[in-house]
């Protein structure tokens, strides 16, 4: 099979100096992925000339369309996707809708919305494959939103069944505790709430999203993105292909733990990346070395998501 996926470019934008492009030429991967597998966390990028990039983003990204993640989609062997809003869109929830609404069923979306957003909209969203919003409290990605903002915001997707993705730093868990602990929904965070993977899996840092996931049996968690968190980087040690080994330990310590709070996704198409781009097919390859038996990659890659996206179809 050949796969063609189209070069990036930011339509009429500037992109934002020392990001890389998203790779194009990603590797057949050696893991074959559980039949029906979901690509839990990706994104689209425009294209900017259609989709323009929201005024108050952080970043101005390459172009990524619906076309690209689809074909890496089939590259890859996953048969689904779920499709996060990303800042660079701010609420403007356009590019990502519309990849959901082109993919014949096969991708649901988590949204950004503010306080403003009409009960229609939320309706039209809905009827377009959203199933959650996101609260980011990135400062490199954000502007602070107000926390009773997001609670009402919460009470109200609430009773559409979503869920909240929430996107935080290690350092800042403790502050935001009592919000997140709040907060009357299933509660998904993003890439392990970013451990610094240089501190001991069993050290207080990473003890405390432990404890976060033990007490709160609504808290899940993507074991995503080892590209953003990892030091040693993606070198593959002995001839393996599990790059990242650092990551191994803390990704595999909430799998074993919580096999039923899991998800995984690329983060296609890496925002943010200014030293290195990952091989979408390496890092499928990550997954064996995270989930080591067939019961828990069917959970991590088929079940949970499926139960969390696609209820409606979930075994
Ligand atoms: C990710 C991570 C990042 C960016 C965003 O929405 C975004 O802009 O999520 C990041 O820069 O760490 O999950 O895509």
């Amino acid at each position: 099979m050949t796969t063609t996926l189209s070069r990036p470019v930011s339509g009429p934008f500037e992109k934002t100096p020392g990001w890389l492009d998203w790779y194009d030429g990603p590797a057949k991967p050696a893991f074959v992925l559980p039949a029906g597998a979901v690509d839990a966390h990706c994104h689209v990028f425009g294209p900017g000339a259609e989709f323009p990039y929201a005024p108050e983003r952080k970043y101005t990204p390459c172009d990524a369309g619906k076309a690209d993640l689809f074909a890496l989609r089939d590259r890859l062997g996953f048969t689904r996707n779920v499709v996060v809003q990303a800042t660079c869109h701010g609420a403007d929830n356009a590019a990502m809708v519309d990849a959901c609404l082109s993919s014949g069923g096969r991708a649901r979306g988590v949204a950004t919305v503010r306080r403003s957003v009409s009960d229609a909209e939320l309706e039209r969203l809905h009827a377009a494959g959203v199933r959650g919003v996101r609260f980011n409290f990135v400062r490199r990605l954000v502007d602070f939103t107000p926390k009773d903002e997001l609670m009402e915001i919460a009470g109200r997707i609430a009773r559409l069944g979503w869920h909240v993705v929430i996107y935080f730093e290690a350092a800042d868990l403790e502050g935001l505790w009592d919000f997140f602990t709040a907060l009357p929904t299933t509660v998904v965070v993003d890439h392990m709430g970013r451990p610094d993977v240089t501190k001991p899996v069993d050290g207080p840092e990473f003890g405390l999203f432990l404890r976060f996931m033990r007490e709160n049996p609504n808290v899940w968690s993507k074991v995503s993105c080892p590209e953003r968190l990892s030091v040693t980087g993606p070198k593959a040690l002995g001839g393996e292909r599990a790059p990242y080994r650092d990551v191994v330990p803390f990704a595999a310590r909430v799998v074993a733990e919580f096999p039923d709070r899991v998800l995984w996704g690329t983060d296609w198409p890496h925002p943010n990346l200014k030293d290195h781009m990952p091989d979408d097919g390496l890092l499928v390859d990550f997954i064996p070395a995270i989930a080591p038996t067939a019961a828990l990659q069917r959970k991590l890659l088929v079940e949970n998501p499926m139960r969390l996206y696609w209820p409606e179809e979930a075994v």
